[in-house]
Protein backbone atom coordinates (compact mmCIF):
# COMPACT_ATOMS: atom_id res chain seq x y z
CA UNK A 1 0.00 0.00 0.00
CA UNK A 2 1.13 3.61 -0.95
CA UNK A 3 2.07 6.00 1.75
CA UNK A 4 -0.87 8.89 1.64
CA UNK A 5 -0.05 12.12 -0.14
CA UNK A 6 0.55 14.70 3.17
CA UNK A 7 1.58 17.60 3.87
CA UNK A 8 3.43 17.68 7.28
CA UNK A 9 5.53 21.31 8.44
CA UNK A 10 7.05 20.85 12.05
CA UNK A 11 8.13 24.11 13.54
CA UNK A 12 10.91 24.76 16.11
CA UNK A 13 10.80 28.11 17.61
CA UNK A 14 14.88 29.79 17.69
CA UNK A 15 16.69 29.32 20.49
CA UNK A 16 13.54 29.71 22.46
CA UNK A 17 14.17 30.40 26.14
CA UNK A 18 16.84 32.96 25.04
CA UNK A 19 14.99 34.59 22.31
CA UNK A 20 12.21 36.02 24.61
CA UNK A 21 14.69 36.68 27.37
CA UNK A 22 16.04 39.44 24.31
CA UNK A 23 12.60 40.34 23.70
CA UNK A 24 12.01 41.07 27.29
CA UNK A 25 15.36 42.84 27.64
CA UNK A 26 16.43 44.92 24.01
CA UNK A 27 19.38 45.95 26.34
CA UNK A 28 21.36 42.21 25.65
CA UNK A 29 20.82 43.28 22.39
CA UNK A 30 24.04 41.44 20.40
CA UNK A 31 25.49 40.05 23.16
CA UNK A 32 25.79 36.33 24.40
CA UNK A 33 22.62 35.22 26.77
CA UNK A 34 22.82 32.26 28.68
CA UNK A 35 19.50 30.55 30.79
CA UNK A 36 20.14 28.20 33.29
CA UNK A 37 21.26 27.71 36.33
CA UNK A 38 23.07 30.34 38.41
CA UNK A 39 26.75 29.99 37.48
CA UNK A 40 27.87 31.47 40.67
CA UNK A 41 30.96 32.57 39.29
CA UNK A 42 31.85 29.47 38.21
CA UNK A 43 31.11 27.96 41.05
CA UNK A 44 27.45 27.12 40.57
CA UNK A 45 25.90 23.53 39.61
CA UNK A 46 23.60 22.62 37.43
CA UNK A 47 22.84 22.80 33.64
CA UNK A 48 22.17 25.69 30.77
CA UNK A 49 18.89 25.19 29.54
CA UNK A 50 19.53 27.28 26.43
CA UNK A 51 21.72 29.64 25.07
CA UNK A 52 21.65 32.31 21.96
CA UNK A 53 23.41 32.13 18.89
CA UNK A 54 26.36 34.17 20.00
CA UNK A 55 27.08 32.22 22.86
CA UNK A 56 26.63 28.82 20.95
CA UNK A 57 29.43 30.42 18.73
CA UNK A 58 31.74 30.08 21.47
CA UNK A 59 30.49 26.56 22.38
CA UNK A 60 27.82 27.48 25.03
CA UNK A 61 24.66 24.65 24.50
CA UNK A 62 21.95 23.34 25.84
CA UNK A 63 22.48 20.57 28.64
CA UNK A 64 26.61 21.61 29.25
CA UNK A 65 27.53 22.44 33.41
CA UNK A 66 26.87 25.84 33.76
CA UNK A 67 30.44 25.90 35.34
CA UNK A 68 31.44 25.06 31.75
CA UNK A 69 29.70 27.51 30.31
CA UNK A 70 31.23 30.14 32.75
CA UNK A 71 34.49 29.39 31.76
CA UNK A 72 33.73 29.76 27.89
CA UNK A 73 31.47 33.26 28.00
CA UNK A 74 32.00 34.43 31.33
CA UNK A 75 30.99 37.82 29.30
CA UNK A 76 27.41 36.24 28.63
CA UNK A 77 24.35 37.60 30.45
CA UNK A 78 23.16 34.46 32.39
CA UNK A 79 19.84 34.39 33.75
CA UNK A 80 17.94 31.60 35.76
CA UNK A 81 14.27 30.18 33.85
CA UNK A 82 11.20 32.16 33.86
CA UNK A 83 9.25 28.98 32.89
CA UNK A 84 5.46 31.55 33.52
CA UNK A 85 6.84 33.75 30.74
CA UNK A 86 7.86 30.63 28.46
CA UNK A 87 4.94 29.56 29.55
CA UNK A 88 2.72 32.20 28.31
CA UNK A 89 4.73 32.92 25.08
CA UNK A 90 4.56 29.64 23.92
CA UNK A 91 0.85 29.04 24.61
CA UNK A 92 0.25 32.67 22.83
CA UNK A 93 2.82 31.57 19.66
CA UNK A 94 0.73 27.87 19.78
CA UNK A 95 -2.10 30.09 19.48
CA UNK A 96 -0.91 31.53 16.20
CA UNK A 97 -0.25 28.21 14.83
CA UNK A 98 -3.00 25.78 15.73
CA UNK A 99 -5.81 27.95 13.63
CA UNK A 100 -3.30 26.95 9.95
CA UNK A 101 -3.78 23.04 10.74
CA UNK A 102 -6.37 20.06 10.12
CA UNK A 103 -4.48 18.45 12.83
CA UNK A 104 -1.84 20.02 15.26
CA UNK A 105 0.35 18.56 17.91
CA UNK A 106 1.97 20.15 20.19
CA UNK A 107 5.22 18.90 21.06
CA UNK A 108 6.91 20.85 24.43
CA UNK A 109 7.10 23.84 24.85
CA UNK A 110 8.43 25.32 21.03
CA UNK A 111 7.65 22.96 18.87
CA UNK A 112 4.60 21.51 17.19
CA UNK A 113 3.26 19.50 13.89
CA UNK A 114 0.70 20.26 11.66
CA UNK A 115 -1.23 18.34 8.91
CA UNK A 116 -1.58 21.50 6.35
CA UNK A 117 -2.70 18.51 3.63
CA UNK A 118 -6.62 19.56 2.77
CA UNK A 119 -5.13 23.12 3.25
CA UNK A 120 -2.73 23.15 0.61
CA UNK A 121 -2.81 21.76 -2.87
CA UNK A 122 0.66 21.80 -3.82
CA UNK A 123 4.06 22.70 -2.00
CA UNK A 124 4.58 26.42 -4.01
CA UNK A 125 1.09 26.75 -1.59
CA UNK A 126 2.85 25.11 1.56
CA UNK A 127 5.72 27.05 0.93
CA UNK A 128 3.62 30.90 0.92
CA UNK A 129 1.51 29.26 4.17
CA UNK A 130 4.81 28.31 5.99
CA UNK A 131 6.23 32.27 5.15
CA UNK A 132 2.78 33.26 6.34
CA UNK A 133 2.90 31.51 9.76
CA UNK A 134 6.92 32.79 10.46
CA UNK A 135 5.16 36.31 9.26
CA UNK A 136 2.45 36.36 12.09
CA UNK A 137 5.14 34.97 14.77
CA UNK A 138 7.66 37.76 14.12
CA UNK A 139 4.79 40.58 14.18
CA UNK A 140 2.80 39.26 16.68
CA UNK A 141 5.45 37.69 19.01
CA UNK A 142 8.86 39.14 17.70
CA UNK A 143 10.10 35.32 17.27
CA UNK A 144 11.81 33.73 14.86
CA UNK A 145 11.04 29.69 14.37
CA UNK A 146 11.87 27.52 11.76
CA UNK A 147 9.92 25.32 9.79
CA UNK A 148 10.24 22.33 8.21
CA UNK A 149 7.97 20.46 5.96
CA UNK A 150 7.85 17.55 4.54
CA UNK A 151 5.44 14.32 3.69
CA UNK A 152 5.42 12.96 7.33
CA UNK A 153 6.72 13.89 10.77
CA UNK A 154 10.30 12.40 10.38
CA UNK A 155 11.23 14.75 7.39
CA UNK A 156 9.81 17.61 8.13
CA UNK A 157 11.19 17.55 11.62
CA UNK A 158 14.52 16.79 10.36
CA UNK A 159 13.76 19.55 7.78
CA UNK A 160 13.20 21.97 10.65
CA UNK A 161 16.62 21.61 12.29
CA UNK A 162 18.35 21.62 8.85
CA UNK A 163 18.41 25.51 8.30
CA UNK A 164 17.83 27.08 11.66
CA UNK A 165 17.83 29.69 13.05
CA UNK A 166 14.89 31.62 10.75
CA UNK A 167 15.09 28.29 8.01
CA UNK A 168 12.40 27.22 6.15
CA UNK A 169 12.95 24.18 4.26
CA UNK A 170 10.70 22.12 1.86
CA UNK A 171 11.10 18.39 1.34
CA UNK A 172 8.62 16.55 -1.53
CA UNK A 173 8.03 13.47 -1.20
CA UNK A 174 10.50 12.58 -4.13
CA UNK A 175 13.52 14.30 -2.71
CA UNK A 176 13.04 12.73 0.84
CA UNK A 177 15.72 9.97 0.13
CA UNK A 178 18.47 12.52 -1.11
CA UNK A 179 18.00 14.77 1.88
CA UNK A 180 18.26 12.24 4.24
CA UNK A 181 21.07 10.21 3.11
CA UNK A 182 23.85 12.41 3.85
CA UNK A 183 23.18 13.18 7.37
CA UNK A 184 24.27 11.76 10.73
CA UNK A 185 21.94 8.47 12.07
CA UNK A 186 21.48 10.55 15.11
CA UNK A 187 19.24 13.36 13.33
CA UNK A 188 16.75 10.00 13.48
CA UNK A 189 13.74 10.64 16.03
CA UNK A 190 14.90 7.16 17.16
CA UNK A 191 18.56 7.07 17.48
CA UNK A 192 19.97 8.25 20.85
CA UNK A 193 23.52 8.30 21.92
CA UNK A 194 23.69 4.75 22.62
CA UNK A 195 22.10 3.53 19.11
CA UNK A 196 24.12 6.21 17.40
CA UNK A 197 27.26 4.13 19.26
CA UNK A 198 26.49 0.41 18.20
CA UNK A 199 25.44 1.69 14.80
CA UNK A 200 28.88 2.73 14.25
CA UNK A 201 30.24 -0.71 15.52
CA UNK A 202 28.16 -2.18 12.38
CA UNK A 203 29.90 1.12 10.47
CA UNK A 204 26.67 2.52 10.22
CA UNK A 205 26.96 6.39 10.86
CA UNK A 206 24.94 8.40 7.85
CA UNK A 207 21.20 7.58 7.25
CA UNK A 208 22.24 6.59 3.79
CA UNK A 209 24.26 3.81 5.21
CA UNK A 210 21.32 2.22 7.68
CA UNK A 211 19.17 2.67 4.10
CA UNK A 212 20.95 0.22 2.55
CA UNK A 213 22.15 -2.30 5.46
CA UNK A 214 20.66 -5.19 5.93
CA UNK A 215 17.25 -5.15 7.69
CA UNK A 216 16.98 -8.55 9.22
CA UNK A 217 20.50 -7.75 10.68
CA UNK A 218 19.36 -4.59 11.95
CA UNK A 219 16.30 -6.90 13.82
CA UNK A 220 18.79 -9.15 15.09
CA UNK A 221 21.05 -6.47 17.11
CA UNK A 222 18.04 -3.73 18.23
CA UNK A 223 15.00 -6.03 17.98
CA UNK A 224 11.77 -4.65 16.63
CA UNK A 225 13.31 -1.14 16.79
CA UNK A 226 15.17 -1.96 13.85
CA UNK A 227 12.61 -2.36 11.22
CA UNK A 228 11.57 0.75 12.29
CA UNK A 229 15.07 2.57 12.04
CA UNK A 230 15.55 1.07 8.45
CA UNK A 231 11.85 2.30 7.59
CA UNK A 232 13.18 6.07 8.75
CA UNK A 233 16.31 5.46 7.23
CA UNK A 234 13.57 5.32 4.34
CA UNK A 235 12.16 8.27 5.20
CA UNK A 236 8.93 6.26 5.81
CA UNK A 237 7.14 7.44 8.96
CA UNK A 238 2.86 6.68 8.97
CA UNK A 239 2.26 8.32 12.26
CA UNK A 240 -0.32 10.72 12.57
CA UNK A 241 -0.40 14.36 13.69
CA UNK A 242 -2.32 13.64 16.92
CA UNK A 243 -3.56 16.22 19.53
CA UNK A 244 -1.49 15.28 22.72
CA UNK A 245 -3.35 14.73 25.81
CA UNK A 246 -2.84 18.19 28.17
CA UNK A 247 -2.06 16.04 31.51
CA UNK A 248 0.87 13.61 31.01
CA UNK A 249 2.91 11.93 33.41
CA UNK A 250 6.08 11.12 34.11
CA UNK A 251 6.98 7.97 36.13
CA UNK A 252 9.95 5.38 37.15
CA UNK A 253 10.06 2.83 39.51
CA UNK A 254 13.16 -0.04 40.90
CA UNK A 255 12.79 -2.88 42.39
CA UNK A 256 16.01 -3.25 44.94
CA UNK A 257 18.48 -6.37 44.78
CA UNK A 258 17.20 -7.00 47.91
CA UNK A 259 14.38 -6.01 49.86
CA UNK A 260 15.51 -3.45 52.05
CA UNK A 261 14.69 -0.20 55.30
CA UNK A 262 17.58 0.98 55.11
CA UNK A 263 16.82 4.65 54.97
CA UNK A 264 19.84 5.51 53.16
CA UNK A 265 19.55 2.55 49.96
CA UNK A 266 15.87 3.80 49.93
CA UNK A 267 17.15 7.63 49.20
CA UNK A 268 19.40 7.23 47.39
CA UNK A 269 17.64 4.70 45.07
CA UNK A 270 14.36 7.89 44.97
CA UNK A 271 17.38 10.55 44.06
CA UNK A 272 18.39 8.47 40.79
CA UNK A 273 14.93 7.82 40.33
CA UNK A 274 14.02 11.45 40.67
CA UNK A 275 16.87 12.67 38.39
CA UNK A 276 15.25 9.81 35.61
CA UNK A 277 11.76 11.39 36.00
CA UNK A 278 13.35 15.25 35.19
CA UNK A 279 15.39 14.28 32.73
CA UNK A 280 12.91 12.81 30.73
CA UNK A 281 10.57 15.81 32.05
CA UNK A 282 13.31 17.91 30.39
CA UNK A 283 13.70 16.62 27.34
CA UNK A 284 9.89 16.80 26.68
CA UNK A 285 10.47 20.23 28.10
CA UNK A 286 7.48 19.44 30.21
CA UNK A 287 6.83 21.23 33.95
CA UNK A 288 5.13 19.13 36.89
CA UNK A 289 3.14 20.47 39.79
CA UNK A 290 2.23 17.13 40.85
CA UNK A 291 4.38 14.39 43.18
CA UNK A 292 3.49 10.62 43.55
CA UNK A 293 5.50 8.13 45.25
CA UNK A 294 4.54 4.81 45.39
CA UNK A 295 6.06 2.29 47.86
CA UNK A 296 5.77 -1.78 47.84
CA UNK A 297 6.78 -3.68 50.70
CA UNK A 298 8.36 -7.15 51.11
CA UNK A 299 5.03 -8.30 51.17
CA UNK A 300 3.41 -6.79 47.97
CA UNK A 301 1.69 -4.55 50.22
CA UNK A 302 1.51 -1.33 47.90
CA UNK A 303 0.94 2.48 49.08
CA UNK A 304 1.20 5.35 47.27
CA UNK A 305 1.28 8.88 48.45
CA UNK A 306 1.06 12.45 46.66
CA UNK A 307 1.15 16.00 47.06
CA UNK A 308 0.89 19.53 44.39
CA UNK A 309 3.12 21.43 44.84
CA UNK A 310 2.67 25.65 44.74
CA UNK A 311 4.53 26.04 41.79
CA UNK A 312 5.87 24.73 38.12
CA UNK A 313 9.17 23.36 38.15
CA UNK A 314 11.19 20.69 35.83
CA UNK A 315 14.17 21.10 38.70
CA UNK A 316 15.01 17.55 39.96
CA UNK A 317 15.95 19.67 43.53
CA UNK A 318 12.28 20.49 43.78
CA UNK A 319 11.32 16.96 42.74
CA UNK A 320 14.07 15.26 45.17
CA UNK A 321 12.81 17.51 48.20
CA UNK A 322 9.12 16.31 47.68
CA UNK A 323 9.77 13.23 47.42
CA UNK A 324 11.50 12.39 50.23
CA UNK A 325 9.29 14.37 52.22
CA UNK A 326 6.46 11.77 50.72
CA UNK A 327 8.31 8.73 51.96
CA UNK A 328 9.43 9.49 55.01
CA UNK A 329 6.28 7.56 57.22
CA UNK A 330 7.37 4.16 55.44
CA UNK A 331 11.26 4.79 56.15
CA UNK A 332 9.82 5.09 59.66
CA UNK A 333 7.60 1.67 59.59
CA UNK A 334 11.04 0.43 59.58
CA UNK A 335 9.49 -1.89 57.11
CA UNK A 336 11.30 -3.61 54.56
CA UNK A 337 10.92 -2.16 51.09
CA UNK A 338 10.78 -4.25 47.82
CA UNK A 339 9.94 -1.35 45.17
CA UNK A 340 9.45 2.13 45.21
CA UNK A 341 8.79 4.78 42.24
CA UNK A 342 8.18 8.61 41.09
CA UNK A 343 5.63 9.69 39.58
CA UNK A 344 4.91 13.67 38.67
CA UNK A 345 1.87 14.90 36.30
CA UNK A 346 3.74 17.33 34.02
CA UNK A 347 1.82 19.87 32.02
CA UNK A 348 3.39 22.03 29.72
CA UNK A 349 0.63 25.23 29.37
CA UNK A 350 -0.75 26.93 32.32
CA UNK A 351 -1.15 30.20 32.34
CA UNK A 352 -1.30 31.02 35.75
CA UNK A 353 0.77 28.95 37.38
CA UNK A 354 3.31 30.39 39.88
CA UNK A 355 7.16 28.84 39.26
CA UNK A 356 10.16 29.01 41.33
CA UNK A 357 13.31 30.19 39.25
P1 LIG B 1 15.03 23.38 21.79
O1 LIG B 1 14.01 23.70 20.74
O2 LIG B 1 15.70 22.06 21.75
O3 LIG B 1 16.20 24.46 21.77
P2 LIG B 1 16.13 26.01 21.49
O4 LIG B 1 14.77 26.47 21.06
O5 LIG B 1 16.70 26.74 22.67
O6 LIG B 1 17.19 26.17 20.31
P3 LIG B 1 17.00 25.81 18.76
O7 LIG B 1 17.12 27.12 18.05
O8 LIG B 1 18.14 24.90 18.46
O9 LIG B 1 15.65 25.17 18.60
O10 LIG B 1 14.39 23.54 23.21
C1 LIG B 1 13.40 24.51 23.53
C2 LIG B 1 13.62 25.05 24.93
O11 LIG B 1 13.62 23.98 25.87
C3 LIG B 1 14.94 25.76 25.10
O12 LIG B 1 14.90 27.12 24.72
C4 LIG B 1 15.24 25.57 26.55
C5 LIG B 1 14.57 24.25 26.92
N1 LIG B 1 15.59 23.18 27.02
C6 LIG B 1 16.06 22.84 28.28
O13 LIG B 1 15.61 23.37 29.29
N2 LIG B 1 17.03 21.88 28.37
C7 LIG B 1 17.56 21.24 27.28
O14 LIG B 1 18.46 20.37 27.41
C8 LIG B 1 17.07 21.61 25.98
C9 LIG B 1 17.63 20.95 24.74
C10 LIG B 1 16.09 22.59 25.90
MG1 LIG C 1 13.63 25.41 19.60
Amino acid sequence: MSEKKRIIFHLDMDHFYTAVEEREHPEYAGKPVVVGADPKQGKGRGVVSTSNYEARKVGVKSGMPISRAWRLCPEAVFLQPNFPLYIRVSNEIMAIVRKYADKFEQWGIDEAFLDVTARVKDYAEAEALAKKIKREISEKERLTCSIGVGPNKLTAKIASDFQKPNGLTLVKGSEVQQFLEPLPVRKLLWVGRKTEEKLKTLSISTIGELARYDPSVLTEVFGAMGMQMFLNAHGIDRSEVEPRTEVKSISHETTFQEDTAEADIVLEAMDVLCEEVCKEALNQRLFFKTVAIKVRYDNFETHTRSKTLPFMTARARDLKKSAKGLIQVYLQSRRKIRLIGVRVSAFVKSEKQKTLC
